[in-house]
């Protein structure tokens, strides 16, 4: 179903180069958000340092394998309008929208994970667009075009769970907004299934259009192993005019922790898909179903795997849990 890539991972904390005072000898680098962009595959890195903090460092490539990672770190002035320290900015998505390259990311600050948005046109110059406040929520993903005229998102609100375990979630909600600031729910998309990989459920990539539906890559954590909870990659096809119906939905996950780089590192047992790219469009934008799609996912939120398929196989997986 998606094939991991012989040479993973593709990315390691030796590939990223020093950034002197805050960003030598770093920890660790997953969760990237991906996009082809200006003729180049791009990568936009979560890479925590050995403080614990998260930076955000672009990562370019020409053949989507074999990145160079940029020695920067992405700055985003202005995030204190969120009205309260911010601590981390982490797990970004990328969509494009006319020529410019949207960046959803979660930012964490006391009580609450909120959501960010920025945008660019290089990758070398970020604006920080706001930080919806009202809500929180993780794993936001734009849709790459307006539907009904309005911008969709999909969220995952954060709610409480059992004693001494952070706040998490079992529900994606679509949202929709005029300003990609204010956004309001309308409603719940996909929810989590107690007792199978799925139990909690966070959206991956943007969704991608396809003519059998939005195609969306998700993530599902398993959590009733005592020791440890299991973070797989599922599928799902959603309706094109109202993304709230869903279509299709993967039974089975379709990549889960198997590789030593998967089973063990800074957070064992974690596939975590957040960045997607798919080699053909048409004339109307819709994925061509027997174009390459690349997944690039943080492996227990140490380094990056890539994983291939076709749209067409991503589409029967999701149809053969249906
Ligand atoms: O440690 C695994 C993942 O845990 C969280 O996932 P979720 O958003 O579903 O709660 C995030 O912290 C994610 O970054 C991390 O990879």
């Amino acid at each position: 179903m998606l094939e991991r890539f012989i040479g993973n991972p593709i990315l390691t904390r030796a590939d990223i180069p020093a950034m002197p005072p805050r960003l030598v000898d770093p920890t660790s680098v997953f969760n990237p958000g991906a996009i082809h962009f200006r003729g180049r595959y791009r990568l936009l890195l979560r890479v925590q340092a050995r403080s614990r903090e998260t930076f955000l460092v672009p990562a370019e490539s020409e053949d989507g394998v074999r990145f160079t990672v940029a020695p920067r770190c992405v700055e985003l002035p202005g995030l204190e309008r969120a009205g309260r320290p911010v601590y981390h900015v982490y797990d970004p998505r990328l969509t494009r929208h006319g020529d410019e390259c949207y960046v959803l990311f979660a930012a964490d600050t006391d009580g609450a994970c909120l959501t960010g948005v920025a945008r660019t046109r290089d990758f070398e110059e970020f604006e920080l667009v706001g930080i919806d406040v009202a809500s929180d929520t993780r794993n936001a993903v734009l849709f790459p075009e307006q539907v009904n005229g309005h911008f969709l998102r999909l969220e995952r609100p954060n709610r409480p769970q059992g004693p001494g375990e952070p706040p998490s979630g079992d529900e994606i909600v679509l949202a929709e907004s005029d300003d990609l600031l204010r956004w309001t729910p309308r409603g719940a998309v996909l929810r989590g299934r107690p007792h199978y990989w799925d139990e909690r459920i966070g959206s991956g990539p943007p969704p991608v259009k396809t003519r059998a539906g939005w195609l969306l890559l998700y993530h599902g954590v398993a959590t009733h192993f005592q020791s440890v909870s299991i973070y797989q990659a599922g599928a799902a096809l959603l309706d094109l005019a109202d993304p709230r119906r869903v279509l299709a939905r993967t039974w089975n996950n379709i990549l889960e922790p198997r590789e030593s780089y998967e089973l063990m590192g800074q957070v064992p047992n974690v596939v975590f898909p957040s960045g997607m790219i798919v080699e053909g469009y048409d004339a109307e934008g819709f994925a061509l179903p027997d174009a390459r799609v690349l997944v690039y996912y943080g492996a227990a939120d140490t380094c990056v795997g890539l994983a291939t398929s076709t749209v067409e196989r991503l589409v029967s997986a999701c149809r053969e849990g249906a």
